[in-house]
C-alpha cells in the first residue's frame, strides 16, 4: 500500500494550495494532525508509554488487550520566538495484536510516524525489532521511524547497551531514545521530539510543493 508516501506530485500540489488559506479546517499553519503508531514485541511497554503520556498514569499490571485503538495527545512546539504550532497526535496502540503478530495494513495507513520499541532488559525484544522495522519499511517506506529502548529504570538488568541500540537505530535511519514509563523519564521528551520532527518534515514537504507550483 502506498498511502503513507508523500511522493505523489499531485497530492503535494493540492497540499500546497492550503498554505494560502488562512485558518483552514485542517490548517497546516497553526494546527497539525499526525497519526503515530506503536510497534514492537508484546510486553516491551508500548501500552504503558501511551498511558503515561495520555493519562499520566502507570500500572504494573497492564492488560495485553486494552480494547482502545488510539489515544490523543496535544503537543505545542515553539518554532520561532513568536510562533507556536499545536500538534494533535493520534497515537495508535496495537491493542493486543502484537501478541499474535496480527497487525494489518490499515494499522499503518496514513501514519506519519512509527515508534518501534524494545525493552533494554530483554534481548529478544531488541532482536525482534528487525521484523517490525522490515514490516514498516514495506508498508510505509517514507515514514518517520523512531527506535525506543524502554524500562530504563531497570538499568541493573540491562542487556542491550545504549551504544548498540543507537548504532542499530542509525543503521535504520532512525533516531534513538530511552524511556521509563514507570519513573516517567524521557516520555514527554520523546513525544515532543517526535512532534518537532514531524513538523519539520511537514514544513520541508510544503516548501518543496510550493516550489513545484512555482516551477510548473
Ligand atoms: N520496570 C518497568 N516496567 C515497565 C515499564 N513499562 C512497562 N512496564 C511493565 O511491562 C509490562 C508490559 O507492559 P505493557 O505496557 O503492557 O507492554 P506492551 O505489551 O508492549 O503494551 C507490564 O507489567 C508493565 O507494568 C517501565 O518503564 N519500567
Ligand atoms: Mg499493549
Amino acid at each position: 500500500m502506498g498511502n503513507c508516501s508523500t511522493n505523489n506530485k499531485n497530492r503535494q500540489i493540492r497540499t500546497s494550495h492550503t498554505i494560502h488559506t488562512p485558518r483552514y479546517a485542517n490548517n497546516v499553519d497553526n494546527m497539525c494532525f499526525f497519526k503515530i503508531v506503536m510497534a514492537g514485541n508484546s510486553t516491551v511497554g508500548k501500552t504503558s508509554f501511551v498511558t503515561r503520556i495520555s493519562l499520566n498514569e502507570f500500572n504494573l499490571q497492564t492488560k495485553s488487550t486494552i480494547g482502545v485503538d488510539f489515544h490523543t495527545k496535544i503537543v505545542k512546539t515553539q518554532i520561532a520566538s513568536n510562533k507556536i504550532i499545536e500538534s494533535k497526535l493520534q497515537i495508535w496502540d496495537t491493542a493486543g495484536q502484537d501478541r499474535y503478530r496480527a497487525i494489518t495494513s490499515s494499522y499503518y495507513r496514513n501514519a506519519s510516524c512509527v515508534i518501534a520499541m524494545f525493552s533494554i532488559v530483554d534481548k529478544s525484544s531488541f532482536d525482534g525489532l528487525a521484523r517490525w522495522i522490515n514490516e514498516v519499511k514495506t508498508e510505509c517506506p517514507d515514514i518517520l521511524l523512531v527506535v525506543v529502548g524502554t524500562k530504563k529504570d531497570l538499568e541493573h538488568k540491562r542487556q542491550i547497551s545504549s551504544e548498540v541500540a543507537q548504532q542499530y537505530a542509525i543503521s535504520c535511519g532512525a533516531d534513538y531514545f530511552e524511556i521509563s514509563a514507570l519513573e516517567d523519564k524521557g516520555c514527554n521528551e520523546l513525544i515532543n521530539n517526535v512532534a518537532s520532527l514531524l513538523i519539520i518534515q511537514k514544513r520541508i514537504s510544503q516548501r518543496n510543493s510550493t516550489q513545484i507550483m512555482l516551477e510548473d
